[in-house]
């Protein structure tokens, strides 16, 4: 009932973090894009293979003096894997416990999410696309709630020879038929670009890739770079698509990794990968940390160190657009504010945080990797604060998804998205 929403405000007003006044407002007009970078992890960023660079276009971004990157950036995805990733990027909700919050609730519940909010504060149009049926993770119903106006799925784009690979269209064509769709879209625009390509079990076409692959002897990993490495090679043809019409300049692009591609069954790869002998927990916790970078012409960019995850990101989406936030139900905090806790929460109630880290059950010196074995008495204190802090933040954000409460809340100024007023269909010629 409305009632339950009570402890959830009362949080999330003490934890609030105020927007940083160097960043507030610096992209308020621009058109946004959401790059999703599937599987993408981190560590790919400045990492060789035989003297070649996996991400060669990336990673000059990651370095641009326009761009934001984020070196702590860390997943928070449970299974709901991609659809987890976007529940928490659209809304700062997390996925749930179990399953998939957009599967289970996306068709169903009220939301206050980032089209919808867009589309009615700043007279944004929103459109998200992907090369994967509209179906998969319950996306066509979900965009709905999310107030979404467009959602081009693989039904919009050409299915010829070759075209596909895996869950769907291949990044190259994907990304070259949606800047077509683009094109056509009012500006200034909310554009959600979900690849595919770099998917699990990492299959290309040998057409498609001269890069070679990893040397770890795991079948399942070494062909990992191969896909992520086409999948710069599409952003590196975006980038200059979006140059050469003269888009880029009206846009802010956010690029981020969903979750990890190497899952930690495979700790013999992962060693190998980091160089090392064997990899503790701690090794593991870090290797979740997946790329996040806001790029935008004139942006104060730089690489900063703040330690946060996918739960953040709309609280600086907003910050940027110098929408304010403190009025919102949503879990996570401003990136760019100086006033951040800086932990992240793991979905299965790990952590990791400036300070400490917590996985798989163990505890280390965030800085070190050092494990902490005895505890002081101040070290118990300041670990159970934080324990404290994830547990909680993760089951209020459980609570507004099960309890759907977001449909009593009522948000100055927003209107109910009515979900009965967008269809997606696709006039295949
Ligand atoms: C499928 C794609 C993959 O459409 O988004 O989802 P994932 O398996 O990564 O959750
Ligand atoms: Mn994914």
């Amino acid at each position: 009932s409305a009632k339950d929403l009570a402890p959830v405000e009362k949080f999330l007003k003490s934890n609030y973090a105020s927007p940083n006044i160097q960043y507030e407002g610096v992209a308020k007009g621009k058109n946004i894009f959401i790059i999703h970078l599937e599987s993408l992890q981190q560590w790919v960023i400045d990492y060789k293979v035989d003297g070649q660079e996996v991400t060669p276009n990336l990673n000059k971004l990651y370095h641009s003096s326009d761009t934001l990157a984020f070196d702590n950036f860390f997943h928070e995805v449970g299974q709901g894997k991609t659809s987890d990733a976007e529940m928490m990027l659209e809304n700062s909700l997390f996925g749930l416990p179990e399953g998939s919050a957009m599967t289970i609730d996306g068709t169903t519940n009220t939301f206050q999410a980032a089209p919808a909010l867009l589309e009615q504060k700043l007279g944004y149009s929103t459109a998200a696309f992907h090369g994967d049926v509209p179906s998969f993770w319950n996306r066509d119903n979900a965009y709905k709630s999310f107030g979404y106006q467009y959602f081009f799925s693989k039904d919009f784009f050409p299915t010829v020879k070759d075209s596909d690979v895996g869950y769907g269209t291949k990044d190259k064509l994907f990304l070259k038929y949606t800047a077509e769709y683009l094109q056509q879209l009012p500006q200034p625009f909310y554009a959600k670009l979900i690849t595919v390509t770099n998917h699990y079990p990492y299959i290309i076409h040998s057409e498609d890739t001269d890069f070679p692959k990893l040397s770890t002897g795991d079948d399942t990993v070494d062909p990992y770079v191969q896909t992520a490495h086409y999948l710069d090679q599409s952003i590196g043809e975006l980038l200059n698509y979006l140059d050469k019409t003269g888009l880029r300049k009206n846009s802010v692009l956010i690029l981020y990794g969903d979750h990890y591609g190497i899952s930690d069954n495979h700790k013999a790869a992962i060693a190998k990968i980091l160089g090392k002998k064997s990899v503790t927990n701690y090794d593991l916790a870090m290797f979740q940390k997946v790329p996040f970078m806001i790029n935008m012409e004139g942006l104060k960019g730089g690489i900063d160190h703040t330690y946060g995850g996918e739960i953040d990101v709309l609280p600086t989406i907003e910050d940027l657009l110098g929408i304010s936030s403190d009025k919102y139900i949503q879990f996570g905090q401003d990136l760019l504010s100086t006033k951040r806790n800086q932990i992240v929460p793991f979905r299965d109630g790990d952590w990791v945080s400036k300070t400490y880290t917590k996985y798989g059950g163990d505890y280390y010196y965030t800085a070190t990797g050092k494990q902490i074995t005895k505890m002081t008495a101040s070290q118990k204190k300041q670990i159970d604060k934080i324990q404290k802090y994830v547990t909680t933040d993760l089951a209020l954000s459980d609570k507004v998804i099960n309890g759907d409460l977001l449909r009593f809340y009522k948000l100055p100024g927003f209107t109910k998205v009515n979900k009965s007023s967008y269809t997606y269909n696709a006039q295949k010629s």
